[in-house]
């Protein structure tokens, strides 16, 4: 991470000994208070963001994460009239969330002030309609203390839309904030956070899944394709208190938004968290 990312023509992610890369032009490189901010643009994924040397997304990639993270718990939880997303300054975890016409508040909690800004105007269609939608209420704060002060049995929905586990991003992956997220979460709501590559990043996507087991009574990963991420390989962890309601989404709030998927529906949901590859299954028992 953080590694020199242009290469000529090339702009690469290098991890553990590989470069993930696209041929594209770079349009700006910006250090803010957190992080190094780079927005590129590509002929195949059209304009691109990357944090600290780390892709996070892109034009034509954005649906292959965005729903993926975000439609089984909107489709699945009790109720889904209060939403919090930790992170997701790009503001595509927010358009899809916003699809639900039940939602009524969507506080996003965001560390990084000039990435928002900077998305706001290179990278809008990632946020769409989502930054001129009243019931969007964007709080720039670090999302950890944030939570940690927040109200009990407050949201229905909880998502963690974050990067890496390094620099900024690093305590979104620990217990004493998973175990804040799980008292801030009403009991028949849905938390989801992304939770890495089962190749490129197997240890933390291991402990991942086996940390929020410890804290909720459900937590089960769901796999899918970032092909921009390294390995492609990606996955996203759902937890639930009550059941684990995340399997079953409700057909009335799928009819509401299924012609805005590209990737995710019910028939590819259950094929997705079916496919946990055997080594994690292996790690996860130990
Ligand atoms: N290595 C990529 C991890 C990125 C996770 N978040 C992406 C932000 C998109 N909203």
């Amino acid at each position: 991470m953080n590694k020199p990312i242009q290469d000529g023509n090339w702009i690469d992610e290098y991890h553990n000994g590989v470069r993930y890369g696209l041929e594209a032009k770079l349009l700006i490189e910006e250090q803010s208070k957190f992080q190094k901010i780079t927005v590129i643009e590509s002929s195949r994924y059209g304009k691109g963001l990357l944090l600290d040397g780390c892709w996070m997304t892109a034009e034509k990639q954005e649906k292959h994460y965005h729903e993926c993270l975000v439609q089984p718990a909107m489709c699945s939880a009790k109720e889904i009239q209060k939403v919090l997303i930790i992170g997701g300054g790009d503001g595509g975890t927010a358009k899809e969330c916003l699809l639900h016409k039940e939602v009524e508040q969507l506080d996003l909690v965001e560390i990084d002030e000039t990435v928002v800004e900077i998305c706001k105007k290179q990278l809008p269609t990632i946020g769409g309609q989502a930054w001129q939608d009243p019931r969007l209420k964007v709080k720039i704060e670090d999302g950890i203390h944030w939570i940690a002060n927040a109200s009990s049995n407050y949201y229905d929905v909880i998502f963690v839309d974050g990067s890496d586990p390094a620099g900024p991003a690093k305590g979104l992956f620990n217990k004493v904030f998973f175990e804040n997220c799980r008292r801030v979460l009403k009991p028949g709501g849905i938390f989801a956070t992304q939770s890495e590559s089962p190749e490129a990043f197997r240890e933390i996507h291991i402990d991942t899944v086996k940390i929020l087991r410890e804290v909720f009574e459900y937590a089960d990963p769901l796999y899918g394709w970032v092909p921009m991420y390294p390995s492609g390989w990606w996955s996203w962890t759902f937890a639930a208190i009550d059941n684990p309601r995340y399997l079953n989404p409700i057909k009335q709030r799928v009819i509401q938004i299924e012609e805005n998927c590209e990737i995710w529906s019910p028939r590819w949901q259950s094929g997705a968290f079916e496919a946990m590859p055997a080594f994690v299954e292996r790690g996860l028992s130990k």
